[in-house]
């Protein structure tokens, strides 16, 4: 069988024995024969932990179509959540029939008894260290074809990064200004994605996007100061909030006292 005849059974058993993780997330349905390379996806859990796994195994099988040219088409064709807002949301968001939409307590049972002909596979991303892994995927004909006229292919992808860790933020050391004003800088560091964001909450107020001292948010590590202007007398608070480019945040508080 051709790499892009490849089955959904050898496409996982591949992905799975080469250690392949995308984020826990949990692939229901479709048949190997028939199929084709759709893969129909049920999502149970639709607060923000599983819209985010969702949105990773969406863009994996963009990194496979691209990288190994799989052709994958990913169907979302059911969603389950306790909360009906959750699962109608969710459900909307990727064109999944409102009878399809389950909610409450056995919401994930409806979901089991959507035409699924297949067992289910799980990839949990934090059963492994952030690193980058490449990707072996597997292809064999063998179960349709009688011993020894079987064929087999494989391809491994480049390298996906795997990334659970939250940056860190550090150096926070406010500075005394005129009229009761503060600078603060700070440093916020990941060990293995560049910082996509960077924001603070001065006494748990809204945020306020911060800019890289440099210029741009690039880079592992990035330096920013935070200016703030006449406080009133008392203590103050400010969290800093840095995310990583796979959306793992991460936050350090200082507090301020004007006189
Ligand atoms: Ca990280
Ligand atoms: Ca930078």
């Amino acid at each position: 069988m051709s790499e892009k005849g490849v089955s959904r059974r050898d496409f996982m058993r591949g992905a799975a024995a080469a250690g392949a993780a995308f984020g826990s997330f949990t692939i229901l349905g479709a048949t190997a024969k028939g199929a084709g390379k759709v893969f129909r996806v049920g999502l149970v859990g639709c607060g923000g932990r599983g819209n985010g796994a969702l949105k990773q195994h969406i863009q994996a099988a963009k990194v496979l179509n691209d990288k190994l040219n799989l052709g994958i088409d990913i169907k979302v064709v059911a969603t389950a959540d306790f909360f009906k807002d959750r699962s109608q949301r969710t459900g909307k968001a990727h064109g999944v029939p409102k009878e399809r939409r389950f909610s409450g307590p056995t919401a994930y049972k409806k979901l089991l008894d959507v035409d699924l002909e297949k067992p289910t596979y799980t990839w949990d991303t934090l059963s492994v260290p952030d690193a980058d892994y490449r990707i072996r995927v597997v292809a064999s004909d063998s179960p349709s074809n009688p011993e020894g006229q079987s064929l087999e292919g494989e391809k491994i992808s480049d390298p996906v990064t795997v990334d659970n860790t939250r940056p860190e933020i550090s150096g926070l050391a406010p500075i005394k200004k005129d009229r009761g004003g503060w600078s603060v800088p700070g440093r916020a560091h990941d060990e293995t994605s560049p910082i996509t964001g960077i924001e603070y909450s001065l006494d748990g107020g809204d945020w306020t996007t911060l800019p890289a001292i440099d210029g741009i948010l690039d880079s592992k590590e990035e330096f920013f100061s935070i200016e703030i202007e006449a406080l009133d007398p008392g203590r103050h608070s400010v969290v800093v909030r840095a995310q990583d480019t796979r959306g793992n945040i991460g936050a350090s508080r200082v507090m301020m006292e004007t006189q």
